[in-house]
């Protein structure tokens, strides 16, 4: 996947600092210290979580895009011709060629994405890869309500949402996600959805905590982006990266975790932190394909077909709505 092509306006705008200000002050003076982990993905955090994609421990990434590869001749018979694909969050537009170069005879490419200059750059790339493909941006916040323009055709919709970012969701979040997305593509749909699956807690949390340490510094990068952006002074050495899977939750949350004693400066606020004491930044649920098919379920969508790679670890859904 080449990620390098996109990059994210820096620094954030007005908007979005104010944004930032709120939730990490709301987050860092709670009993349990948390950070949400929309706001990894700074120019810095986009680029490194890229660079975590190509880990060996990293197996997520890998194995969709093997499947999708693999499976993509299945996949085409099952979508059929003509449709409409509309992708929730197309990062770098990478899986969207790859899906649109297989399809048979697609009907147009809508990336639907809240940063409008990441948008333009998904657009542009996926014109010039995959030529003949009408490409139909729409800024929007996907996370949120929101419509599709009316120039976007009714007719055999495709929702795509690969990456198991699904799993960043609590699961009752990810239902009405899954909900919304029903009601945004309408009647008739389909949806083609990753999402990783549970496995052992020894390769899941060497997937959350690589050897090369791209991944501690990817959740290290939120401290330097409040640094950054709010004008914070966390002393970023004395805070580690710690990946965890939790068995009975079944989901891998990242923390990090205060080396000693010690206190910050954050927007007029001193924020203190025992020896010890963590700040949740991430959660990252997987699923059992049964739960997988439930939660579907729960959101009007029925499973019509699960794809997976040899060793089980991570699965492609088609959904009907
Ligand atoms: C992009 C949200 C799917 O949860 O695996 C990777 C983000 N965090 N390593 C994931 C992530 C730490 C990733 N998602």
């Amino acid at each position: 996947m080449s990620g390098a092509r996109l990059e994210r306006a820096s620094p954030a705008p007005a908007g979005q600092r104010a944004a930032l200000r709120a939730d990490a002050l709301a987050g860092l003076t709670a009993p349990r210290k948390t950070l949400p982990c929309k706001w990894l993905y700074d120019t810095e955090g986009a680029r490194l979580f890229e660079a975590i994609t190509r880990q060996p421990e990293y197996y997520p990434t890998r194995t969709e895009v093997g499947i999708l590869r693999e499976q993509a001749p299945a996949i085409a018979a099952a979508v059929g011709p003509g449709a409409t694909a509309v992708e929730f969050g197309p990062g770098d537009g990478g899986k969207a060629v790859l899906l649109l170069s297989r399809l048979q005879a697609p009907a147009a490419y809508v990336p639907v994405e809240i940063a409008p200059e990441w948008l333009d750059a998904v657009a542009s790339r996926v014109s010039e890869e995959v030529p003949g493909v009408p490409v139909l941006p729409v800024v929007a916040d996907f996370a949120r309500a929101f419509g599709l323009p009316s120039g976007v055709p009714r007719e055999r919709r495709l929702g795509f949402f690969p990456g198991s970012t699904i799993g960043n969701f609590e699961p009752t979040e990810a239902a009405d996600l899954l909900r919304r997305f029903r009601a945004a593509l309408g009647p008739g749909a389909r949806l083609l959805l990753g999402a990783d699956l549970v496995k052992g807690r020894a390769m899941l949390e060497a997937a959350y905590d690589d050897a090369a340490g791209v991944t501690a510094a990817f959740n290290l990068n939120l401290l330097h982006r409040l640094n950054r952006e709010l004008e914070a002074d966390f002393d970023v050495p004395a805070f580690r990266h710690r990946a965890v899977w939790n068995a009975e939750e079944e989901r891998v949350e990242m923390y990090l975790e205060s080396l000693r004693a010690q206190r910050a400066r954050l927007a007029g606020r001193e924020i203190r932190f025992a020896a010890g004491e963590t700040i949740h930044t991430e959660n990252s649920h997987k699923y059992r394909p049964e739960r997988l098919e439930a939660l579907a379920d729960a959101a009007g969508w029925r499973a019509r077909a699960m794809w997976t790679d040899q060793g089980r670890l991570f699965s492609v859904w088609l959904l009907d709505a």
